[in-house]
């Protein structure tokens, strides 16, 4: 069983639409924290982060906005989660915009550095996040945290990510939207997409389990970040960046039931819910089914037979 160490993560600042710093406290009320300990889990909620006393922070890039805010939080998400991790728990953080992953996965990177563990990242979105500061038109910082995690440039008015993740342990899962600058960048870095073509075509089932298997083989740690714009709009209608095509309720599921049975997920982060476009809460009670699958929960409970 698991010790879940709850993190809210209020952060607007990675994009431009208000609400992503309503999504902790939806979290709470779509009963993230009872989901998880009925399937016999601990979990322990930490409370919502502060930003930080901010320093100056800069970037050449003029469509950067909120530089200074995106770093403070990484700073204090990369921190607690390293401590989270270091306690023996599970971090569960609740954003939030995506650029907390800036933080979030700094930190697991930094525990699994310390361990010395391999970490590998399962990226759950429809973007695939890969530009830096210098190269994002939108100047929304929450689309950069991939190129962060796998060691790019440009990221100067950030701490030095504690170990980047190379190719081989990154899997980008469901994508949908990717800008040129980043089309270029993940063929330069050798970066394999499983794009929603990709999946099509060959299930939602074999390209997950090959990735597995390879956390599996090198005994590593498995940071999952689950962005809500993964999920088809149609179901999860709370995101600020909808993109048509997206996986379907049972699909995600089964995404998850995958990553339960094979008990590698050491942190997770839960992203992009914007409250204040749901309706009537679905997408927070998806998300939070979603975990519940994630964390042990069944259609239907079959008991183990011995052979
Ligand atoms: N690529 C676009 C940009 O950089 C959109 C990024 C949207 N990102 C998220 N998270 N919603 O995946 O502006
Ligand atoms: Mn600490
Ligand atoms: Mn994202
Ligand atoms: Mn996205």
């Amino acid at each position: 069983m698991a010790n879940c160490i709850l993190i809210g993560a209020p952060i607007d600042e990675g994009q431009r639409r208000p609400g992503c710093l309503m999504g902790p406290a939806a979290f709470r009320v779509a009963g993230l924290a009872a989901a998880i300990r009925d399937l016999g889990h601990g979990v322990t909620d930490w409370g919502d982060l502060a930003l930080p006393e901010l320093r100056e922070a800069t970037c050449p890039n003029p469509a950067v906005h909120s530089l200074a805010e995106v770093v403070g939080w990484t700073e204090v998400l990369a921190d607690k989660v390293e401590d989270a991790l270091a306690d023996g728990g599970l971090p569960v953080v609740m954003g939030g915009d995506h650029s907390l992953a800036l933080g979030s996965v700094a930190g697991a990177a930094a525990h699994a550095k310390r361990e010395g563990r391999p970490l590998f990242l399962l990226w759950l979105d429809a973007h695939s996040d890969f530009h830096t500061p210098m190269t994002t038109t939108s100047g929304n910082l929450h689309g950069t945290p991939v190129a962060y995690i796998a060691g790019r440039g440009d990221f100067d008015a950030f701490p030095p990510f504690p170990a980047p993740i190379p190719a081989g342990r990154m899997c980008l899962y469901g994508i949908r939207s990717v800008d040129p600058a980043e089309h270029s960048a993940l063929l330069e870095h050798d970066i394999a997409i499983t794009d929603m073509r990709v999946l099509d075509e060959h299930g939602i089932v074999a390209p997950l389990r090959a990735f597995l298997e390879r956390v599996e083989a090198e005994q590593g740690m498995l940071h999952v970040s689950l962005d809500v714009d993964f999920l088809d709009p149609s179901i999860a209608p709370a995101v600020g960046t909808t993109v048509p095509g997206g996986t379907t309720f049972r699909e995600a599921h089964l995404v998850m039931e995958l990553l339960h049975e094979s008990g590698l997920v050491t942190s997770l982060d839960l992203v992009e819910l914007n409250p204040f476009l749901d309706d009537r809460g679905m997408t927070a009670r998806l998300m939070v089914d979603l975990v519940g699958s994630l964390m042990g929960k069944k259609v239907f409970d079959r008991p183990t037979r011995s052979k």
